[in-house]
């Protein structure tokens, strides 16, 4: 027995020194570059990041113009910096003529003459920095403005040279002698996707706003003139970008009509091109790889069991997706439902399911293209709705992947009470007004009205409410801003909240720092304790042995929950309401209470 220990701590001993060595030290460099992973995923900054989403125009007003502007957003980096956000998502701030608010741009080298000038988005820039915060930018490149000089110089003549940056297609005689477009493809925001031009008697694509022309990511040029831009904001120290509808800029070969079925969701071919993967690859190594950047994918049209597609690291594409599953769970076109708790809980399940760990996810409720998060999910009414809205803070930030807040939610800011079709501003809401209340007359006033208020874009578009003084702060007493700031300024404003220890920005700062601090909630994996109960939303956050427990009640009504296999809660750590309840395994929750455990 002796002597065989001996010989084995001699041959342990000869592993180290002789020619087996360098395999074993193979292995352990080997063993070093796993130990790096968290979890088996690869650290990164933008997978620790909270984003925050700046809608340029409605934040803030700094010459009285009525509309928000680059200095604005200077003037409140202390503000963002304070709340703990590092990473500023800025939607489209490039010249425009604001068809629709920036997202068809005419100039991709430009500042918007309303938002200021080049020196004012360096001095932002430089704030952000200084601040030790990052900014991305929104990338609109499927579409450009029919005012950009490249769609100006297509529509001129067929022979043009940039003829081949747009589709163009002669169209068709239908069966009434009437010239029809190419195919029956309908844009998002009403009508056909195909828009006649008399100067060269053909038609010209748009998936969105007749202003909007789909660019052809087919013409290699077009992929240059992209990735140009992509670095020339990348080289001005920008840290990435948010891509608008970036899935769909591959299009259908010969385009031919969408079946019945396929009408119903148009987006799912419009994303499915053959070569989408292709460009993005491209793109990263021509482009993203060069740089230590971010890419996020507005990614309309693809499932989760294809966000992989995208995402996964080793095809090299995009970091990041947004997925839409978990902001419409409650939408039915245009309708917002009462929300099924148990539909949500199944989606955050499912990404956990199917996302692997070379995938990295999104979590967010809110955008500028969906109403207000307190109104849409939670309670907005005097008594729930400062609870709610710290519900859905503590949710975004605790779940797995990076969180993107939307600008206001941090104050819990709620939908705007619209009533006439005069009060809304956005260009699919008044599309859709004309075609289907004016023109073909699916639905009345009053129908169209009564849906449209609860989930108009607009609802998110409505000016920050920074103080109680006239215009909410938002602009000066004297300015008509550019699209009504939301009564409630007088007790919903950040002039209010930001000393209050109680309000909701206070309790989203809370929040921030924990994650912070708290390396589970980044990379820890999820589970969620109770999937079929419908008020109840409980899960764990573990990683290496430390475990948190979160709980949240989706309901006014108060509830006594008893947690599952006789789990006691832990240590609180943070609470919408002032309780402390420690250690217990029957949770006495208030409404919409949201609890924060160490276990
Ligand atoms: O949105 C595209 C998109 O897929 C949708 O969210 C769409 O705007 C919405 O369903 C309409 O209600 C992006 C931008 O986020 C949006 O603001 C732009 O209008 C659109 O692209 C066109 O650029
Ligand atoms: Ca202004």
């Amino acid at each position: 027995m002796i002597q065989t220990s001996v010989l084995a701590a001699l041959l342990a001993a000869s592993l180290i020194t002789s020619p087996a060595a360098s395999h074993g030290q193979q292995v352990a460099s080997e063993r070093d570059t796993a130990s790096h992973l968290i979890n088996g995923y690869e650290p990164k900054w933008w997978k620790e990041a909270v984003v925050y989403q700046i809608y340029p125009r409605s934040f803030q007003d700094s010459n009285g113009d009525g509309i928000g502007d680059l200095k604005g957003i200077t003037q409140h980096l202390d503000y963002l910096q304070k709340l703990g956000v590092n990473v500023i998502w800025l939607s489209p701030h490039f010249a425009s003529p604001n068809a629709d608010n920036g997202y068809d741009i005419s100039d991709y080298r430009a500042i918007m003459a309303d938002f200021g000038t080049m020196a004012d988005f360096d001095a932002m820039l430089a704030g952000i920095k200084q601040r030790h915060m990052r900014l991305i930018i929104d990338l609109v490149a499927n579409h450009t403005s029919d005012e950009h000089k490249w769609f100006v110089e297509s529509r001129s003549s067929k022979d043009n040279p940039y003829r081949d940056f747009y589709f163009w297609r002669p169209g068709k005689t239908g069966p009434d002698g009437k010239l029809e477009p190419h195919n029956n493809y309908r844009s998002v925001f009403s009508g056909s996707a195909w828009q006649f031009d008399p100067k060269t008697n053909e038609y010209y694509l748009h998936y969105f706003a007749v202003k909007q022309p789909d660019l052809n990511w087919d013409n290699p040029k077009v992929r240059q003139e992209v990735f140009s831009i992509m670095r020339f904001w990348l080289d001005k120290g920008v840290d990435g970008f948010r891509m608008d509808v970036i899935p769909i800029i591959s299009k259908q070969p010969g385009m031919p009509d969408l079946t019945p079925e396929q009408l119903k969701n148009e987006f799912a071919v419009f994303a499915a091109g053959p070569h989408r993967d292709e460009y993005l690859q491209q793109m990263n190594r021509e482009v993203l790889s060069k740089y230590n950047d971010m890419s996020v994918g507005e990614a309309a049209g693809i499932t989760l069991a294809q966000e992989p597609e995208l995402v996964d690291d080793r095809r090299h594409e995009l970091n990041e997706i947004f997925n839409f599953d978990a902001v419409r769970v409650n939408r039915r076109g245009r309708k917002v439902e009462p929300l099924v708790l148990t539909d949500l809980k199944a989606i955050y399940t499912n990404h956990e399911k199917v996302l692997g760990k070379h995938d990295w996810d999104t979590v967010f409720l809110s955008n500028h293209d969906n109403p207000r998060i307190v109104s849409t999910f939670g309670d907005d009414s005097p008594e729930f709705r400062v609870a709610s809205a710290k519900l859905f803070e503590a949710m975004i930030l605790t779940l797995k992947g990076t969180p993107y807040l939307f600008q206001g939610d941090e104050l819990g800011m709620t939908n705007y009470p619209f009533k006439t079709i005069s009060d809304y501003n956005d260009i699919e809401a008044k599309n859709a007004w004309k075609d289907e209340v004016e023109t073909r007359h699916t639905l009345s006033a009053d129908q169209y009205l009564a849906e449209l208020r609860g989930s108009s874009r607009d609802n998110a578009r409505t000016p920050m409410q920074w103080t109680n003084g006239p215009n909410a702060g938002f602009t000066t007493a004297s300015a008509k801003p550019w699209l009504a700031v939301n009564p409630n300024y007088t007790s919903i404003n950040a002039a209010q909240e930001t000393p209050d220890p109680n309000s909701v920005y206070n309790y989203t700062r809370q929040l921030i720092a924990l994650r912070a601090q708290t390396p589970a909630f980044v990379y820890g994996g999820f589970k969620d304790l109770d999937p079929n109960h419908p008020q109840i939303f409980v899960y764990t956050r573990t990683l290496n042995g430390d475990q948190y427990l979160i709980i949240h009640n989706f309901s006014s009504q108060p509830i006594d929950y008893t947690l599952p296999d006789n789990m006691k809660a832990g240590t609180m750590l943070l609470a919408n309401y002032s309780s402390h309840e420690n250690s217990s395994t029957i949770l006495h929750l208030k409404g919409w209470e949201s609890r924060i455990y160490k276990q």
